[in-house]
């Protein structure tokens, strides 16, 4: 089968194809109709997004045909990146075509994974960074046309898609190392030949792209998901211009905050003056904390990578993924769960069983996730997800027997297990301290949930820590409060705390004054560490954060002793005082009565 002769090419014949190429997208653009009608409030186009709760990312395209390998050496860092990192030049990256051919791309069982998952929409990517798009592009010739498969790859998936009732959205990459108009060319493939790049002309290409995978062959586009924004030659002037664009050709499409430049990082989120996208894009991380009244996605692998690659075989476990997305639910977020799929069209096996065990999980507890809202404390020691009448309790450590939850003034009129086949739990409630009696073992061990029914508004308070009747106080990093950026709660610490200024602390209750004695959980990696005073009650104690053998290997060391000789609420604060590198993970800072 004879692969058209690649667009673009470095030769006269390819300066011809980039301006007919240019005049395609202007005709296109030019025939594309002028607004429609007034984009839709958000609040009309993302009711749906924010129930979802749960997608697939799918990462696609002509790098999982090396699959991180290039000329028999492995290159570093995620797949899809493998034509920057690997430094490879269009003229010899182009000609992996010749060898994608996903003969094994069944779109429908794809859409089936998904759906048995419990994922309510799907984002794949049309055109990743280097440019190559999986459909049949009538502006570019850069495409899976040109390639040995030479069939349309998003048609089908769009068609299976609305047969079984998934949303589809497109992730699509504003930086294009291929198109020779793009104003920023690769470092390592500067292409003079070329000639000048032209960026004006690159946006009406990347518009009329837009314009074909909106325009209808695709059905009902949920959102466009863009990225690689963060170059200089994309200006927020650029990003208002496309975000409206987006919305001129569908009024109810929704548009992520990677179109413009008000992205603050991978924490993802929108900042400040005026920047478009309806949703901000945590990447491989999840908001310390919930964002009441704003809208996130955490996108995040599975692996290592999110462009397919041989040789990445860290997979998170079944646990941690359905404990992340109990986490971000909890938080008021979307979860974006990435696969990368083979050069044949396979979802990798690996990560089809992850998601066969995320389906089961939501079977069960998919009411706690689905049409929820963050937890209705800003601090617990537990996630909460709720929705009227019902509050939902997400347990990942099981405590077994009783706890007590401060801070829950509704009525509350029954408890139950969500498996275990809606066991009942018996419960007490007084001075708004709700009792549970949870049995021995984990109803279910990924995450157990709770479910908790009460009757009129909900009336909650945040939930302080209080002093446990052994006269115990424990201090989790889950419940600090985190002045600082760079500091952030990870799994169940306080880490990256190598700003000196960034300081946490703890507002608890104490009951019984007295003298306590101090104990600290903290890990510290080699040629790190430092110093911290604990400050209380105008009282200082100085933690010694010294190797402990790694990030993850925790240690308690012993500060010393405090005296409270009023009991209150109490403000427990941490303050560096010597950082090297970073300072410390820290775990929990425990309060314990002096014999
Ligand atoms: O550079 C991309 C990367 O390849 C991947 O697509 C992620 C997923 O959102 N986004 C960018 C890195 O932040």
């Amino acid at each position: 089968m004879q692969v058209k002769p690649h667009g673009l090419a470095c030769s006269a014949l390819g300066i011809i194809r980039t301006m007919i190429s240019a005049l395609c997208a202007v005709a296109a653009m030019a025939a594309s109709p002028a607004l429609q009608s007034q984009p839709l409030p958000k609040e009309e186009r993302i009711t749906w997004w924010r129930e979802a709760r749960f997608g697939m990312f799918i990462h696609w395209g002509l790098y999982a045909v090396p699959g991180g390998v290039w000329e028999g050496k492995d290159v570093g860092g995620i797949g899809e990146w493998i034509m920057n990192r690997g430094k490879i030049k269009y003229e010899d990256y182009q000609k992996i075509r010749q060898d994608f051919n996903p003969y094994d791309y069944d779109a429908d069982e794809w859409v089936r994974i998904a759906k048995d998952a419990g994922m309510k929409y799907i984002v794949i990517t049309s055109k990743h960074h280097d440019g190559f798009g999986l459909w049949d592009s009538e502006v570019g010739d850069y495409d899976v046309m040109t390639s040995k498969y030479n069939k349309d790859l998003l048609k089908p998936l769009a068609k299976a898609c609305a047969e079984h009732g998934v949303k589809l959205g497109f992730y699509h990459s504003i930086m294009d190392w291929q198109h020779p108009d793009y104003g920023q060319r690769p470092g390592w493939d500067p292409r003079p030949e070329q000639g000048p790049t032209n960026m004006p002309r690159y946006i009406e290409y990347m518009k009329a792209q837009i314009k074909e995978l909106v325009g209808g062959d695709y059905g009902d586009v949920a959102m466009l998901w863009f990225d690689g924004e963060w170059e200089q030659v994309w200006t927020h002037e650029m990003g208002i211009d496309l975000y409206d664009y987006c919305l001129s050709l569908d009024p109810d499409i929704l548009v992520n905050n990677r179109v413009d430049k008000g992205r603050a990082g991978m924490q993802g989120l929108t900042k400040e003056g005026g920047y478009r996208g309806d949703y901000g894009t945590p990447e491989q991380e999840i908001p310390a904390r919930g964002l009441p009244g704003i809208d996130w996605e955490s996108c995040m692998t599975m692996n290592d990578t999110w462009g397919f690659k041989t040789k990445d075989h860290n997979w998170k476990s079944k646990e941690d993924l359905i404990q992340k997305l109990s986490d971000i639910a909890s938080k008021g977020g979307n979860f974006l769960l990435n696969v990368g799929p083979t050069a044949e069209g396979k979802i990798p096996a690996p990560s089809v069983d992850r998601l066969e065990a995320m389906g089961d999980w939501l079977d069960v507890h998919g009411s706690a996730i689905y049409g929820t809202t963050a937890s209705p404390f800003s601090r617990s020691p537990y996630r909460w997800t709720q929705r009227p009448g019902k509050l939902y309790l997400h347990l990942h450590e099981w405590p077994g027997g009783e706890i007590t939850l401060p801070g829950i003034g509704s009525t509350v009129t029954g408890a139950h297990l969500m498996s275990a086949g809606g066991r009942p739990i018996a419960f007490d409630q007084e001075d708004g301290e709700l009792t549970l009696d949870l049995p021995k073992d984990a109803p279910n061990k990924y995450a157990s949930v709770v479910t908790i029914s009460y009757v009129g508004e909900l009336s909650v308070e945040d939930a302080s820590v209080n002093q446990d009747r052994s006269g115990r106080v424990e201090l989790p990093a889950f419940y600090a409060e985190v002045d600082g950026h760079t500091l952030k709660p990870e799994e169940d610490w306080l880490g990256f705390w190598s700003n000196k200024a960034d300081t946490v602390s703890w507002e608890f209750n104490l009951k019984t004054p007295g003298s306590y004695v101090v104990e600290v959980e903290l890990a510290v990696a080699a040629e790190n560490g430092g110093t911290a005073e604990i400050l209380i009650d105008d009282q200082k104690l100085i933690i010694e954060a010294s190797f402990t053998g790694g990030w993850r290997t925790f240690k308690t060391v012993f500060p010393g002793t405090i005296d409270l000789s009023t009991s209150g609420k109490k403000t427990l604060t941490v303050k560096p005082v010597i950082v090297t590198g970073a300072l410390m993970n820290l775990r929990s800072i425990r309060l314990l009565p002096k014999a």
